[in-house]
């Protein structure tokens, strides 16, 4: 067998002796649902901007309806993407084991309709919005189909509390993840017999830190490429996760339902 076929059966065999799986996945299982990747060349408007520069709260202080715009072009490509064959293996994992969660730093919301029942979205969700004053003290929820019409050329509306722009409810670097999740993910991966990591660069903290909290646990990565931590795995699957993940959940159900 070539490597990469050895890796997968070692790291199915690994996967399949546990009872706990965490993945941490990043941009990169949804990229086969034609959702850009964070250093996919940026289009347009903003193919001048790098990403890290647009996802802070300076950004949006700086140029509210650049960022804003840029949001509610990313929040309306959703509407055209499914969940691929990436995030449903990972749905399919729960009919093999007692425990399965995804930690995510997609904002795309594909895990939990791909069917997931355990998400942790760790940087928030581009579908949802939010004061940027938090003027009721904390992240204040804003439904923007229940706000007056406003002109969504002229960029971000306003909260209806306290007038200050809305945001979108995703976490902007230089901001803390929202309460709990980090801590529910840390918990997660501090309990977990292998830990899948998918599709992300693994540059971002403290997400990617999440992989190396548990020295006990097996660590698969799943990427096109190498990346800053590939050193750090156990097992390196190269390919699409959208083809590499059904061959593992494959490989597993067949060892754990023979
Ligand atoms: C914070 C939401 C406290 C918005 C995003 C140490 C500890 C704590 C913080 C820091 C630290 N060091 C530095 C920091 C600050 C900062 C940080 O990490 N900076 C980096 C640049 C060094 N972190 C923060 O600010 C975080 N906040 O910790 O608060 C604090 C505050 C201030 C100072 C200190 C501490 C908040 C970070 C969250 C930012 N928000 N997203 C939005 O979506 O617009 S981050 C965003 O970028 C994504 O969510 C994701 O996390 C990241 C992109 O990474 P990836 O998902 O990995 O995607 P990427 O495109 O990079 O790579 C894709 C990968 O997929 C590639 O490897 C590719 O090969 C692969 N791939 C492609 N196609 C496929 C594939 N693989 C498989 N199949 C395919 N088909
Ligand atoms: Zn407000």
């Amino acid at each position: 067998m070539n490597d990469q076929a050895d890796q997968l059966v070692a790291a199915a065999g690994a996967m399949a002796s546990g009872e706990r799986i965490v993945a941490v996945t990043g941009a990169g299982i949804s990229a086969e649902s034609g959702v850009p990747t964070f250093r996919d060349a940026q289009t347009g408007l903003w193919a001048t901007f790098n990403p890290q520069e647009l996802a802070t709260p300076d950004a949006f202080r700086r140029n509210p309806k650049l960022v804003w715009d840029w949001y509610a072009l990313r929040a309306a490509q959703l509407g055209e993407v499914q969940p691929n064959p990436g995030h449903l293996a990972l749905r399919d994992l729960e009919k093999l084991f007692p425990s399965v969660i995804i930690t995510t730093q997609n904002v795309d919301g594909l895990h939990q309709r791909a069917g997931s029942s355990e998400v942790i979205a760790l940087h928030g969700d581009i579908t949802r919005y939010q004061c940027f004053a938090d003027c009721q003290g904390r992240p204040t929820p804003i439904d923007l189909t229940a706000l007056p019409t406003w002109d969504a050329t002229a960029g971000p509306p306003r909260c209806p509390h306290c007038g200050a722009f809305v945001r979108p409810a995703v976490v902007w670097f230089g901001e803390m993840l929202p309460p709990g999740a980090l801590e529910a993910a840390e918990t997660a991966c501090r309990h977990a017999d292998t830990i899948l990591v998918i599709g992300t660069a693994g540059e971002v903290y403290p997400a990617a830190a999440l992989p190396f909290l548990n020295p006990r646990a097996r660590c698969v990565e799943i990427n096109l490429a190498e990346t800053s931590i590939s050193h750090r795995m156990h097992y390196r699957l190269r390919g699409p996760a959208s083809a590499v993940l059904p061959q593992l959940v494959d490989a597993v159900r067949r060892l754990r339902h023979p």
